[in-house]
């Protein structure tokens, strides 16, 4: 809690508004730099369009490719935006990925406030929901969609709610929290520009919960916000529901390529007793990974530029489960 500023005049479309609902969201699987280079899942990030925008990973563009993410006035209490198309007009037809044909992802610039909610098409293109953005604060939005006919994107705009801001510290990195009655740990450690395993292991009371429920096809969804920037990434996970191989819980494993060194927000969705939760985790990446072995090649170092050194104090402890 160390800086508390006034926010005024900021011109944006949406007042102070304090979401009431608190339903937790789902993920979609993209973010094309982190899917493109995933064992069997092809390099499909490549393309007519331009290389340099391919490499960036999701949420960091408020239009790409011909789309762009346009917030629109709106009560109070909801949250309404437009997708432009490449012809300018409303996008108003979507493909359904994971049961949703748009998916809403909010965290304020601190990493607080994460939430997914789906909103609803407006025949004139605009989608509505009750709004997500719970306080004030400078937030950034998400929409994760396909355009039926495009590709998959994730575009980001910065949305400020006025008011009295708080900035939040970062939660210092942990291999355990617990959310809703349950305790969730984390196994592994992201490293930049290569896939690495993240395990997170569920139990509730003490006891291992080996009875998750499918939740949009996978026993949990993970997304990961970069600190600093909000560089959005979808995490996958190791294994489906039904393929023969995949436990419901009590672990659950993503395969992780993060895109540089530096602290990265987890936020895990998992479903069971009927609802979704959300675990949220600090991770450093680019801190060598000691008895946490890369799911690919040995490291060389890397990017050249990273891992910096982080003074040793700050970083998890990888490779380290927990009790
Ligand atoms: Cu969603």
């Amino acid at each position: 809690m160390r800086t508390v500023t006034r926010l005024a005049g900021f011109a944006v479309g949406l007042a102070a508004v304090f979401g009431t609902t608190y339903g937790i969201g789902r993920v979609v699987d993209r973010a094309p730099v982190v899917e493109g280079r995933h064992d069997g899942d092809g390099a499909h990030a490549t393309g007519e369009h331009d290389e340099a925008t391919d490499r960036l990973p999701g949420g960091l563009l408020v239009s790409d490719r011909g789309y762009t993410l346009e917030p629109v006035d709106a009560p109070a209490d909801e949250f309404a935006f437009r997708i432009a198309g490449p012809d300018g007009q409303p996008v108003t037809r979507y493909d359904v990925a994971h049961d949703k044909q748009m998916h809403l992802i909010v965290a304020r610039r601190d990493l607080s406030g994460f939430r997914h909610v789906h909103p609803e098409l407006a025949a004139d293109g605009t989608w509505r929901v009750d709004t997500p953005l719970a306080g004030a604060g400078l937030w950034r939005a998400f929409a994760d969609f396909t355009p039926t006919g495009g590709e998959a994107l994730t575009l980001g705009v910065d949305v400020t709610v006025p008011g009295e801001l708080t900035e939040r510290p970062l939660p210092a990195p942990s291999t355990s929290t617990t959310v809703d009655g349950y305790t969730v740990t984390l196994t592994g450690s992201p490293q930049p520009g290569r896939t690495s395993p993240l395990t997170l292991t569920v139990s509730r009371g003490g006891q291992p919960v080996a009875d998750l429920e499918p939740y949009l096809g996978a026993y949990g969804h993970l997304v990961a916000l970069r600190r600093g920037d909000m560089a959005y990434l979808h995490v996958h996970p190791d294994g489906t529901p039904g393929d023969g191989r995949t436990r419901p819980g009590p672990a659950v494993t993503f395969l992780a390529e993060v895109p540089s060194a530096g602290s990265y927000r987890l936020y895990l969705d998992f479903r069971h007793g009927g609802a979704v939760h959300t675990a949220e985790f600090t991770v450093v990446a680019g801190t060598p990974a000691a008895g946490t072995p890369a799911a690919d090649a040995p490291s060389t170092g890397g990017d050249p530029s990273g891992p910096a050194p982080t003074g040793g104090a700050d970083h998890g402890t990888p490779g380290h489960g927990h009790n």
